[in-house]
C-alpha cells in the first residue's frame, strides 16, 4: 500500500475527464486501496482518481464518524437529484479554502462496487455533497470554478501569496 500525492488547484491536470473503467480488475483494487490510505492519512471524507493523477471513473468516500465505512463507487452516474442545499465545502487539491457550493440535496447514484457488481445508493447530507463533488472531479471540475470569478480570483491570488511566502522561508 502507499499514500498517494494529491494534486493542487490550479494544477491542469485536475481538469482532465476521467475515462470509464471497463474491468473491476486486481489493479483497480490495488488502486482503491492506495487511495483510500491516501484519504485516511489526509485526513478527507472522499477522494476522486482525477485528485492523484488516475483519470479513470472512480470515487471513493468515508462520511463516518468512525472512520469505518469506506465506500467505492466505479463509473458512478447520478440518477435522481432533488432539491437544493448549500454546504461549506473544501477540497484536499485546494487546502484551507472553504466555500460554500450549491449543489442538489438528495441523490441517487448508479455505480459498481469494489467488487465490480452494480448498487444504487441513495445520499443525503454530507454524504450526498462529498458523492456530487467528488464526481465533479472525474469531470475535470474543481469545487473553486463553480464559484463567481471574484471569488476564484481571491483564491487564486491567496494560493499564489501563500507559496510565495513558502518560497521566502
Ligand atoms: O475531505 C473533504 N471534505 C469535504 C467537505 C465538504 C464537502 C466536500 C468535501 S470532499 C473533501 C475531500 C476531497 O477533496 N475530495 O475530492
Ligand atoms: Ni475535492
Amino acid at each position: 500500500m502507499s499514500i498517494l500525492t494529491i494534486l493542487l488547484y490550479p494544477d491542469k491536470r485536475l481538469n482532465t475527464v476521467a475515462e470509464p473503467v471497463h474491468a473491476v480488475t486486481e489493479e483497480i483494487h490495488n488502486l482503491i486501496k492506495d487511495m483510500a490510505e491516501t484519504m485516511y492519512a489526509a485526513p478527507g471524507v472522499g477522494l476522486a482518481a482525477t485528485q492523484v493523477n488516475v483519470h479513470k471513473r472512480i470515487i471513493i468516500i468515508d462520511t463516518s464518524p468512525a472512520r469505518d465505512k469506506l465506500r467505492a463507487f466505479i463509473n458512478p452516474e447520478i440518477v435522481e437529484a432533488t432539491g437544493v442545499s448549500d454546504c461549506e465545502e473544501g477540497c484536499l487539491s485546494v487546502p484551507g479554502v472553504y466555500e460554500k457550493v450549491q449543489r442538489a440535496q438528495h441523490i441517487r447514484v448508479r455505480a459498481l462496487g469494489a467488487d465490480g457488481a452494480p448498487f444504487e445508493l441513495e445520499a443525503d447530507g454530507l454524504e450526498s455533497v462529498c458523492i456530487q463533488h467528488e464526481m465533479d472531479h472525474l469531470d475535470g471540475k474543481v469545487f473553486v470554478e463553480k464559484l463567481s470569478r471574484l471569488k476564484r480570483q481571491r483564491i487564486l491570488t491567496r494560493i499564489k501569496k501563500r507559496h510565495s511566502d513558502e518560497n521566502a522561508r
